[in-house]
């Protein structure tokens, strides 16, 4: 029999965590023969509730399920850690400005960071969902210097399925007909999702929708604030979806991506397609053997040029800020 993998879940007993933990723990996130062991760590307030929630587990009998800890200390929630889904952070609550949320976010994902340099496993993976998650992936990996920067990414994953939804629903189509679609640089309202090299049933996607206007001001804000359109519906944020979408990143990420295709997730730039070096940005990305590549040698139109360089302009500016703040 196997090993079990050592998951970390950050923010377990949050409405994401709830969505997520049994997808792990059902075998969707690393596969139907792998079993898992749960680390949740929580703020010590929410210790209880993480504890309901694996009293759910328990109930689930998974036959995956090889284990559940729960903790309140970075230090010990990460030891061992296989792969890390670092989901708790600060929201922005009112009156607070963009440096202090970037602040409070530092003293989160600093010493995450610093926990998984000391004691995670030598092949360990980090998925940053926790907003402003580019960001909290770069402040995490800088405070980890032995680990190497490339396992620090933030998940554009759940853009990249809103975008393949809408493209769908636009052409006809179904999801499954869509291939290689690209969201372009930060989580965030100014994010790009790309559709020029995407394919729709085999054919060029931006030929077959044909409308400029309707990719300027239908289909890129529909993508980008589709969050909020969320909230506005719900009453509560995303979760589900970025539960899933967070599966779908880790499980590409540790299986590989299918041959023909593409998928979108932040990862530490390499300076392609003249994002900065370091930033950590969505890039169109395979995963080949357990790595992520970005995708080489796309032809950037002036239409995406321009969004490109001002989502990764925001990235830049957030990562010169928590510079300044000494988070870096
Ligand atoms: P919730 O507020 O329901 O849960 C967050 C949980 O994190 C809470 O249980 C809290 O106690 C815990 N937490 C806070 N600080 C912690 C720390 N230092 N260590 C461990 N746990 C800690 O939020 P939820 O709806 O689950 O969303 C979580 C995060 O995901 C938010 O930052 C949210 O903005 C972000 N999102 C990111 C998305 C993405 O696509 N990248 C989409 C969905 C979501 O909005």
């Amino acid at each position: 029999t196997r090993t079990p993998v050592n998951v970390t879940v950050t923010g377990a007993a949050g409405q994401i965590g709830y969505a997520l933990l049994f997808r792990i723990a059902s075998g969707q996130l690393l596969g139907a023969d792998v079993p898992v062991k749960l680390r949740l760590l929580e703020i010590p307030q929410a210790v209880k509730a993480a504890q309901g929630t694996a009293m759910e587990l328990d109930d689930c009998a998974f036959p995956l399920l090889a284990g559940i800890d729960i903790f309140d200390n970075p230090a010990e929630g990460f030891a061992g850690a296989n792969i890390a889904l670092l989901v708790g952070a600060r929201p922005r609550t009112k009156g607070m400005e963009r440096g202090d949320l970037l602040e409070a976010n530092g003293g989160i994902f600093g010493p995450q960071g610093k926990a998984i340099n000391n004691g995670a496993a030598d092949d360990i993976r980090v998925l940053v969902v926790g907003n402003p998650a580019n960001t909290n992936a770069l402040i995490a990996s800088a405070a980890a210097p032995d680990v190497p920067a490339e396992r620090f990414t933030a998940m554009t994953r759940l853009d990249h399925n809103r975008a393949l939804s809408q493209l769908a629903a636009k052409t006809g189509t179904t999801v499954a007909d869509i291939k290689k679609l690209t969201i372009w640089g930060n989580h965030s309202a100014t994010q790009y999702p790309d559709i020029f090299h995407a394919e729709v049933a085999g054919k060029n996607a931006a030929e077959v929708v044909n409308d400029e206007a309707w990719l300027a001001d239908t289909f890129i804000p529909t993508v980008a604030k589709r969050g909020a359109a969320i909230i506005e519906a719900r009453g509560a944020s995303s979760a589900a979806s970025a539960a899933n979408a967070a599966v779908d990143h880790v499980h590409d990420w540790v299986n590989g991506t299918p041959e023909g295709d593409w998928t979108s997730a932040a990862i530490p730039s390499d300076g392609s397609y003249g994002v900065p070096e370091g930033i950590i940005s969505s890039f169109p990305v395979v995963s080949k053997n357990g790595k992520w590549e970005i995708v080489q040698g796309l032809e950037i139109n002036d239409f995406s040029r321009s969004r490109i360089d001002a989502s990764v302009a925001e990235l830049v500016e957030e990562r010169d800020a928590v510079k300044g703040l000494g988070l870096l």
